[in-house]
C-alpha cells in the first residue's frame, strides 16, 4: 500500500469499503469487512478474520480470470484486507448463471427436482433491490429501464455482452473448480464500467459469490449456503463456515498455477524458423509452452525418431507440430512412429502450394495426422488437444471465442449506428 495514498469513502456495502486513491482517480480500494451478512442483510454477524480469507479468495480468483485475459477490474492486491480496482459505475444487476437446479430457481419452478443439469447453463438476471429481495429481471427490464453508466447507455447489445461474458466466466470457473474433483453449481457475477466506458467484471468474486460441492455432493458444501441455512447461528457453526471459506482459498492455490502444457514444434529445416516462430507465439499466447527443434525425416531419419524418443520418455502430456516445406516426409513419419498427436503445418508458397499440400494430406492408412495451414490454427489445434486435460489453455480457448464474440458484436453495432 506504500505507494497509494487513501482517499474518502466512495461507497460503504454490508460486508465492504470502497474509498478513492488520491494518486489515481481511475483507480478504488476495495476493503473487506469481517461480517457475514444473508438474506439481503436479515442475517448479519461478526466473523473475525473473513475479511482476509474473503480477500484473498477474490484476488486469486480475479488473478485466474485476467491470466486467461476476461477484462475485470481487479487490478492488484493491497494488503491482507483490500485490493486495488479500476474504479466502476456499477451496474445494478446481478447476472447468475446455473449449472443445476437449486436455491431461489426452485422456489420458481416448483416440480424441477434439485440437481437438474442445465445444457448450457442457464443465465438469469436479477435486479439489485434489498428492500424488494433483488427481484428477477427480464432482458427487456434491463434494457428498457435505460441504465447509463459511466456514460455507457445499456442497450440489448451491452445485455448480449455481459450475458456471453457471464458464462464464460462461469464455465471457467466450473473448469477450474473440476480439477479439486468439486462442483460449481451456480454463480453470480457484477459489471461496472470504468472511466475508459469499458464494461468490466467488476466487485468480488468469493464463497459469498457461489455454490461449490466438492464430489458434486451437496452435504458437502462449502460457500455461504451453510451460513443461510442455519436456523441457530452459534460461534461454533460460525467457526465452520469460517473454516469451509479457507478451505474454498487453500484449494485455489492448486486451481490458478498449472505448468504450461508442451507443445514441440519440429522445423525440417532451419529456413523454417521464422514460421515456426509465428506458431510459437500464438501458441505462448493461448497458454502452451512452445520449443523449437530442427530435425528432417527425409534427411535424419534415425535422428528424428530418437528426438521423439525423447518426448516420448518424458510421461508429459505433448503435442507436436510438423513445419515441413516442399515433400512432407516429417509429420507422417512422425505420426507413424508415435502415438502423440502430430499436427501438419506446412509453410506452403503460392508456386508450389499444389504440389506441396498433398504430401501432408494424402498419407498412408494407419496414420491419424491432421493439417492446417496457418501458423496461429496449429497453435489453436494444439491448443483444444491440451484443453481436454489442462483447464488453464481451456480458459484461454474460450477467451478467444468471447474475444471472436465481442468483436464481431460491436463491428455491427458500430455500423448500426454509423
Ligand atoms: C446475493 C447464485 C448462488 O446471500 C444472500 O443470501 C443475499 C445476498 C447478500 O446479502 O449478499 N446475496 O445477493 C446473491 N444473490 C445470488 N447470489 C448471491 N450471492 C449467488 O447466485 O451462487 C448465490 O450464491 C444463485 O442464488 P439463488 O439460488 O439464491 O438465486
Ligand atoms: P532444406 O533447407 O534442407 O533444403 O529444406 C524443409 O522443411 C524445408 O522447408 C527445404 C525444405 O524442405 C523441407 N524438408 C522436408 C523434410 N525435411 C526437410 N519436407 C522432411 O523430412 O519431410
Amino acid at each position: 500500500m506504500a505507494d497509494y495514498k487513501v482517499g474518502k469513502l466512495i461507497n460503504e456495502g454490508k460486508t465492504k469499503k470502497i474509498y478513492n486513491l488520491l494518486n489515481d482517480p481511475t483507480l478504488c480500494l476495495l476493503e473487506s469487512k469481517d461480517r457475514i451478512t444473508a438474506g439481503d442483510g436479515a442475517k448479519s454477524h461478526d466473523l473475525e478474520g473473513k475479511a482476509t480469507i474473503s480477500t484473498s479468495t477474490t484476488v486469486k480468483v480475479f488473478r485466474l480470470l485476467n491470466q486467461a485475459g476476461v477484462k475485470t477490474a481487479y487490478v492488484k492486491p493491497a494488503g491482507p484486507k483490500c485490493f486495488i480496482a479500476k474504479k466502476c459505475n456499477m451496474i445494478p444487476i446481478e447476472w447468475v448463471t446455473r449449472r443445476q437446479a437449486t436455491g431461489s430457481f426452485l422456489k420458481r419452478h416448483p416440480g424441477v427436482p434439485e440437481g437438474y443439469r442445465f445444457n448450457p447453463p442457464l443465465q438469469e438476471t436479477f435486479y439489485k433491490d434489498d428492500a424488494n429481495h433483488d427481484p428477477q429481471w427480464s432482458d427487456e427490464q434491463i434494457i428498457t429501464a435505460d441504465f447509463i453508466m459511466g456514460g455507457v447507455k445499456i442497450t440489448k447489445d451491452e445485455v448480449d455482452i455481459m450475458k456471453r461474458i457471464t458464462l464464460v466466466v462461469f464455465e471457467i470457473l466450473e473448469r477450474a473448480w473440476a480439477v479439486r474433483n468439486s462442483a460449481l453449481i451456480d454463480m453470480k457475477i457484477e459489471f461496472g464500467v470504468d472511466s475508459d466506458g469499458e464494461i468490466l467484471v467488476a466487485d468480488i468474486i468469493d464463497s459469498d459469490s457461489w455454490r461449490l460441492w466438492p464430489s458434486g455432493d451437496k452435504k458437502l458444501m462449502k460457500d455461504k449456503q451453510v451460513y443461510r441455512d442455519l436456523s441457530n447461528v452459534t460461534q461454533q457453526n460460525l467457526e465452520t463456515v469460517k473454516r469451509n471459506f479457507k478451505w474454498v482459498e487453500e484449494q485455489l492455490d492448486y486451481i490458478i498455477e498449472a505448468p504450461s502444457p508442451l507443445v514441440v514444434i519440429f522445423m525440417g529445416s532451419p529456413s523454417d524458423k521464422a514460421f515456426c516462430q509465428e506458431i510459437a507465439k500464438h501458441a505462448t499466447a493461448l497458454g502452451l509452452k512452445p520449443q523449437l527443434r530442427v530435425c528432417s525425416a527425409h534427411k535424419g531419419t534415425l535422428e528424428t525418431l530418437n528426438i521423439v524418443a525423447e518426448y516420448e520418455g518424458s510421461g508429459e502430456n505433448v503435442v507436436l507440430i510438423a513445419v515441413a516445406g516442399r515433400s512432407n516426409g516429417l509429420g507422417p513419419v512422425l505420426s507413424g512412429n508415435t502415438v502423440l498427436p502430430v499436427i501438419n503445418c506446412p509453410p506452403l508458397r503460392s508456386d508450389n502450394i499444389e504440389r506441396s499440400i498433398w504430401s501432408s494430406l494424402d498419407v498412408p492408412s494407419g496414420l491419424g495426422c491432421t493439417t492446417v495451414i496457418y501458423p496461429e490454427a496449429a497453435a489453436f489445434a494444439a491448443a483444444q488437444i491440451h484443453a481436454m486435460h489442462n483447464h488453464l489453455v481451456w480458459a484461454h480457448l474460450r477467451v478467444k471465442q468471447l474475444d471472436n464474440f465481442l468483436s464481431l458484436k460491436r463491428g455491427d453495432s458500430k455500423l448500426r449506428k454509423s
